[in-house]
């Protein structure tokens, strides 16, 4: 059995509890409830306030966790980290009065900054040669400017819109963070093979993600053209239709490159363009 710490509630808990059910493995939820295990897979939930997932996991309470990169360095527990999860992004950053005539890093120099990561800023403003009077305060650290307590703040931003409406302006990136799955580091054999086996889901779950099947009828003069625009997974599949003259092809197309490879195969004389969601995906 293996146990798995995520954030009980709060920015991480839904995409974790998405990623682990993408993966088929069922548990039942209840808000009230402190753990869970699942019905289908040898695994445990235990729902934990963020800052404590690294903790957990550093002293073998839990076997592996969900947490965000900016809490784990913060906290600086050993744990290992297995993989990038790619949600919950986000950077932390400082930022100044939108009228301040910022120019540099050094404008910091015996400034107060008000944070609820000061292990994460100082390590940077050691790094640049920046000495200044760390505030940890643990919330609303975008008001401190407002209410007179720092000159800058260092908070996590992501759309950006609480900074502004704020008055403030991002003016450095201290650190960039997304959700990641930590791990004990000296898990028994056992819960490593459990691991590798939820890692083997995980992947296939990220891979699915990232790809679009796609599925197109084209005349037999354009074949070729498009049938080397499209990658697939080993190749595209082609099937004869029954209109003379004329094939379809299956495909699995990359997300980042998919406009690009539409455009291109439509100019060569696709039609009928189909792109379906694929839910796993295990090369
Ligand atoms: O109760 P618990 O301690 O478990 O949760 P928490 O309140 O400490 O954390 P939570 O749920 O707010 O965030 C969990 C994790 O989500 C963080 O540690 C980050 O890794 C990640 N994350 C991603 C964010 C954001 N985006 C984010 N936008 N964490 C916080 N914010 C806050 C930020 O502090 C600021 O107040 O959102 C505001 C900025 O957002 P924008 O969009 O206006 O820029
Ligand atoms: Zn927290």
């Amino acid at each position: 059995m293996l146990r798995l710490a995520i954030q009980k509630s709060g920015r991480l808990s839904e995409d974790s509890l998405k990623l682990i059910r993408e993966c088929g493995i069922s548990f039942i939820t209840s808000s009230l409830k402190l753990k869970t295990e699942s019905t289908n897979f040898p695994l445990e939930i235990l729902y934990l306030r963020d800052d404590d997932i690294p903790g957990y996991v550093a002293d073998g309470v839990a076997d592996i966790g969900i947490v965000g990169e900016n809490v784990l360095v913060e906290e600086g527990k050993q744990a290992l980290t297995v993989e990038k999860l790619g949600f919950s992004k986000c950077r932390l950053s400082l930022a100044v009065p939108k009228s301040d005539n910022y120019k540099s890093i050094h404008d910091l120099n015996g400034k107060n900054i008000a944070t609820s990561y000061p292990n994460l800023l100082q390590a940077y403003l050691h790094e640049q040669g920046v000495q200044a009077h760390i505030h940890t305060i643990s919330g609303s650290v975008e008001i401190a400017p407002s209410i007179g307590l720092a000159e800058a703040i260092c908070d996590i931003v992501s759309s950006g819109s609480t900074l502004i409406s704020n008055g403030l302006k991002e003016v450095e990136r201290v650190f960039k963070s997304e959700a990641v799955l930590i791990a004990n580091d000296s898990l028994d054999e056992e819960k490593r093979r459990v691991l590798d086996k939820l890692l083997f889901r995980i992947h296939a779950v990220q891979r699915a993600q990232k790809a679009k099947y796609i599925v197109l009828n084209a005349p037999h003069e354009s074949l070729q053209e498009i049938k080397d625009l499209l990658p697939g997974i080993k190749s595209p599949t082609i099937l004869p239709l029954a209109e003379e003259g004329w094939s379809s092809l299956h495909s699995v197309v990359n997300e980042d490159d998919f406009w690009e490879i539409i455009e291109k195969i439509k100019d060569a004389g696709a039609q009928g363009i189909l792109v379906i969601p694929i839910e796993k995906m295990i090369v």
